[in-house]
């Protein structure tokens, strides 16, 4: 018998908005483009017979005319290479819409599982091996179980699924009809060969008496906590039988990192850490906490440390009024002391007011410190 190969890829989405990255926040579009190039470039490089997408190709149901033209290219290399492709609908890129980038025609070349409930698998053969193909691109409006549709037809040949769905085990988000929940039991016991799931961004891998149930995670990190590499699937079936295995994809690695300062013993230490985090592939945020030793100047250390990351965050949760320095500056007969013994005087007065005047102790001594004026 010959082999088979499967990429199984979900959550590229496509089109995505990035305002929080700030002045990276066009090259992370174009990161997102690039990286689904790579997943088509993986997809004829490992010679794949056929692609499964699991929903969240785009992060609307209409994108703008460029990021669909890009789609476009990619998908007409797949075909140029006699890969099939299969997808269905996410809850980002719905098929409800009256403006859906699906309605599109172009889309008919490939097995679109436009349905909310399976009528009966989509049938093809390749390499001489039949194989049934099921999903559904469900109606977030008007939701119906589509499990049972999607059971097992006991008929020989490979039976891959599709589903956008969230696992009620996960301990992570509050999960919503829209997100259809479903039990990992009740997927297994589907049947399936393999089920290519979306939704859930980080990867996950079940199997149970030769059956795969797998998340293979978005391609690039949409969110800080999307951390790390982020993968696709190549799926072989030679002889009867499966093997998974991920494939690491995107362009960017995501961070997201705390440093506690109690444990730094100065500024250069800080700078030295920093650094040893970061690398030309590296979005990170790092929340700089703990009761440091020693004054923060996060805008200055952002400065010098950013240009060793992609791109660089840094969150100043430092307990400014339980640090050393404080201590010290509020002895100080100069301007600079005043002022400490001042806030520190209306925050006795004021406590619900705490943080307001802790951020205006921070910038009050950042001015001090970029004058160099503790007069
Ligand atoms: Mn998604």
């Amino acid at each position: 018998m010959s082999k088979l190969k499967i990429l199984h890829t979900a959550d590229i989405h496509l089109g995505s908005k990035f305002l929080f990255l700030e002045d990276y926040a066009e090259q992370r579009e174009q990161d997102f483009i690039k990286t689904f190039h790579r997943i088509c470039l993986t997809a004829i490089e490992q010679k794949v017979d056929l692609v499964l997408i699991a929903g969240d190709l785009f992060d609307s149901p209409h994108p703008t005319p460029f990021v669909v033209e890009e789609s476009k290219k990619g998908f007409t290399k797949l075909l140029q290479n006699n890969i099939e492709v299969t997808l269905i609908a996410g809850t980002h890129d719905d098929i409800i819409a009256s403006d859906s980038v699906y309605h599109d025609p172009f889309w008919n070349q490939f097995h679109f599982l436009k349905e909310p409930i399976l009528s009966k698998p989509k049938e093809l053969t390749l390499k001489g091996i039949p194989l049934y193909l099921y999903g559904v691109s469900y109606n977030t409006l008007d939701f119906k179980d589509p499990l049972p549709s999607m059971r097992r037809v006991e008929v020989k040949g490979l039976h891959l699924g599709l589903l956008h769905c969230s696992i009620k085990d996960n301990p992570e988000w509050s999960v919503m009809a829209k997100d259809l929940p479903c039990d990992i039991k009740e997927l297994f016991e589907l049947k399936l060969d393999y089920l290519a799931l979306g939704h859930y961004h980080n990867y996950r891998l079940y199997e149970e008496t030769g059956c795969f149930i797998s998340y293979c995670g978005s391609s690039e990190g949409k969110r800080f906590h999307e951390i790390d590499e982020r993968f696709v699937n190549i799926i072989e079936f030679e002889n009867d039988k499966l093997i998974v295995r991920k494939h690491a994809i995107q362009s960017k690695k995501m961070l997201s990192q705390n440093i506690d300062l109690t444990t730094i013993s100065d500024e250069k230490h800080l700078i030295q850490t920093l650094n040893k985090l970061g690398g030309e592939d590296i979005l990170a945020l790092i929340t700089l906490e703990g009761s440091p030793d020693f004054q923060i100047y996060s805008d200055k250390i952002h400065e010098t440390c950013k240009k060793n990351f992609a791109y660089l965050k840094l969150k100043d949760n430092v307990h400014v009024l339980k640090s050393l320095p404080i201590e010290l500056i509020e002895k100080e007969d100069t301007v600079r002391g005043l002022f400490v013994r001042k806030l520190q005087d209306k925050m006795k007065k004021e406590p619900e007011k705490e943080k307001i005047y802790e951020a205006a102790l921070k910038e009050g001594l950042l001015y001090f410190s970029k004058d160099n004026n503790v007069l």
